[in-house]
């Protein structure tokens, strides 16, 4: 929602709405951020520090403040959503899948097992409702061929996925994971920070582009092929473009800031006006 459509909406919002808007705000669960553990890959491994090591402008990505709740997304206008693989810091890196799924659970895979730093992938959601992947491994790592793959009756909201060797699947939805747990955080762009990617050049971080970033262990702290979590999310982390939230309670509490901002300016105007 632009600021202008959201100031129109606010306007022509009663005091009442808002104040339903608030109580779905303090009774949602999104605000809730993920507590990042020690990162079992050793020093200068968590999240926060390989994003920083890839930052050479602007300010750094602040990885617990940061994080946005945006669990499900739609295309926007180009139809079309460019992925880049960060990185892997995982042991299960050679056999983790990434990609996006649709509201029936269908799954549409973006990086196999052996996609690495540097690979890109490009997302076509077509007007049939069937979406097209073509997957290129780039150099310096994976050089193999472009791989293409089409999905029929897909449709165009989505979430992300991480799926294991084993199967097991983690989802952007808290809800589609055991016991609820998140198991992905995602970054907005601010269009201020400069990230250099895997044999990329350097460009801004775009508020057209988003990173997830997976934990690949169940955060519900069983003991799963002989871990616990470290709950460090640097697993498997992806940047996309071209794709747009939908809303969700997690983008109501943003709104419901600035909609508490703007009501308390509103009254305020309304004071000195009378
Ligand atoms: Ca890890
Ligand atoms: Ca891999
Ligand atoms: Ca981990």
């Amino acid at each position: 929602m632009s600021a202008l459509s959201l100031n129109k909406f606010l306007t022509s919002t009663a005091g009442v709405g808002l104040m339903t808007l608030a109580t779905v705000i303090t009774s949602g669960e999104a605000a809730r951020a993920v507590s990042f553990g020690t990162s079992s890959d050793g020093p200068g491994k968590s999240l926060q520090e390989q994003l920083n090591a890839i930052t050479v402008g602007g300010p750094h990505i602040d990885t617990v403040n940061g994080q946005t709740g945006y669990q499900l997304f739609t295309n926007t206008a180009t139809g079309s959503s460019i992925g880049s693989l960060m990185f892997e810091i995982a042991g299960f890196a050679p056999t983790n899948k990434f990609g996006i799924y649709n509201q029936n659970g269908d799954k549409a895979l973006l990086f196999d097992g052996v996609n690495d730093s540097g690979d890109r992938t490009v997302v076509d959601f077509l007007g049939d409702g069937s979406v097209s992947v073509s997957t290129k491994g780039l150099l310096p790592h994976y050089k193999g061929p472009t791989v293409d793959r089409n999905y029929a009756n897909f449709g165009n909201v989505f979430g992300y996925y991480l799926e294991r060797g084993d199967g097991t699947t983690f989802y952007t939805e808290n809800s589609r994971n055991q016991g609820s747990y998140q198991q992905a955080v995602v970054y907005q762009g601010n269009n201020q920070t400069t990230l250099k990617l895997a044999g990329r050049q350097p460009g801004i971080f775009t508020d057209n582009e988003f990173i997830i970033a997976f934990e690949d262990i169940f955060q519900d702290g069983r003991l799963d092929h002989g871990f616990i979590t470290d709950s460090d999310f640097n697993d498997l982390v992806v940047m996309v473009e071209s794709v747009k939230p939908v809303p969700e309670p997690a983008t109501l509490a943003g709104l419901g800031l600035v909609a508490g901002a703007l009501g308390l300016k509103g009254r305020r105007k309304a004071s000195k006006t009378c």
